[in-house]
């Protein structure tokens, strides 16, 4: 199938699938192409069945805000016609389905039939889409798709009690590479963030609001007064020069390291030992599923599509958001016995099993074929 994708390129959980998804289904033989502004930031190397289209937005003196949503339109038209596209799978529905509905008119106006899919992340649906500010153009082109998924069930929940639909939500799981991910921590590497075998503690994020950064800080400093332990904070956004600030003051701080966005996340999480998502929400979580599938433990809340996930006193715990003593003590419970820690380490992997990619992938593919015959 020749498969046209269109997704965010930044570190977003949503551009992390979006990513993935293509490159596995180009090692499947199909011809993908994806249409984003940037290079994708998990799309590195060659692969023969991969294409990348960037969509540039000229700009003129008149408009304030350079309208993408056109030019991606416009784009995607010329994707479909120039290489031969069977379908258009766009994720995030902002405004990405908006412009797939755009690009489908032209083509039929042409006399093409391209059907979309659109798939369902989170924020698009709990925090900006139901905006009133976008909710109609949300509304209307989440119906006009021909197939719309969510990753999770919770998100399924959220989209009909926020909008106004009929349209069927399949569910279709967030997967992750559960072989490239469970590797054997580098040695070197964990020496140098812990010379003295101190516990690597990891929580990885945009550090927006919704992630509650700053209770992870909150929680390592519980952790850290009981067991020596370091904190790696890997992302970036717009709450990290707050929380900086916050770690540079509080006492025992020393510890955190902020290491910024980082692609080799396979590297890096199999060294930690525990890793922490205290959300408000998340659709899924899939930063915690990586983590889980590299035999890391997790804590999160109980909140959105986490307890889909992960299973409570299983392969990590669950606490209601913002409960940072339950988080810490729950950390310090599986921290302070190897032989816990093990089986929790053991349990993690299991359960990132359940969503590997070799199981989620053709769901897609299914999906896919039914759609296009
Ligand atoms: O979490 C974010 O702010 C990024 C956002 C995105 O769209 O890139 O993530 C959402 O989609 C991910 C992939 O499906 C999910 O794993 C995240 O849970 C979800 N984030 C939220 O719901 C807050």
């Amino acid at each position: 199938m020749n498969i046209a994708i269109v997704c965010y390129p930044t570190y977003g959980g949503s551009g992390v699938l979006a990513t993935e998804l293509g490159k596995a289904l180009a090692e499947k033989n199909h011809n993908i192409h994806f249409i984003t502004y940037q290079q994708p930031v998990r799309l590195s190397g060659f692969h023969a069945n991969i294409f990348y289209h960037e969509v540039r937005v000229p700009t003129y003196p008149l408009f304030d805000y350079p309208p993408y949503e056109t030019a991606l339109a416009s784009t995607m038209v010329d994707v479909v016609n120039n290489n031969n596209i069977d379908l258009l799978h766009v994720h995030y529905a902002i405004p990405h389905a908006a412009a797939a509905y755009m690009a489908k008119q032209i083509l039929a106006k042409q006399g093409k039939k391209i059907p979309v899919i659109t798939t369902l992340h989170g924020t698009d649906i709990t925090l900006v889409g139901k905006d009133k500010t976008y909710s109609p153009v949300v509304t209307f082109s989440m119906e006009e798709s021909d197939i719309l998924t969510a990753v999770s069930q919770n998100l399924k929940e959220e989209t009909y009690k926020n909008f106004n639909i009929d349209k069927p939500i399949e569910v279709i799981y967030n997967f992750v590479d559960v072989q490239r991910f469970n590797k054997k921590p580098i040695a070197a590497f964990k020496k140098m963030i812990a010379p003295n075998g101190e516990k690597i503690i990891v929580h990885a994020s945009n550090f927006r609001k919704v992630k509650r950064v700053r209770d992870v800080v909150d929680i390592f400093i519980k952790i850290s007064q009981r067991i020596p332990s370091k904190l790696l904070l890997i992302g970036d956004g717009p709450d990290r020069p707050e929380i900086e600030d916050y770690a540079r003051k509080c006492e025992g701080c020393g510890e955190i390291k902020f290491l910024g966005k980082q692609e080799q996340m396979e590297d890096l999480l199999p060294i930690a030992d525990l890793f922490l998502l205290p959300s408000e929400y998340e659709s899924f979580g899939l930063a915690a599923l990586e983590a889980m599938a590299a035999e890391v433990p997790v804590i999160v809340t109980n909140a959105g599509g986490l307890p889909e996930i992960n299973i409570d006193g299983y392969s990590g715990y669950m606490s209601n958001v913002g409960d940072v003593q339950d988080m810490s003590d729950k950390a310090l419970q599986i921290l302070s016995d190897e032989k816990i820690h093990q089986q929790f380490k053991a349990n993690a992997l299991v359960q990132a099993t359940k969503f590997d990619i070799d199981k989620i992938v053709p769901q897609y593919e299914a999906l896919y074929n039914r759609l296009i015959k």
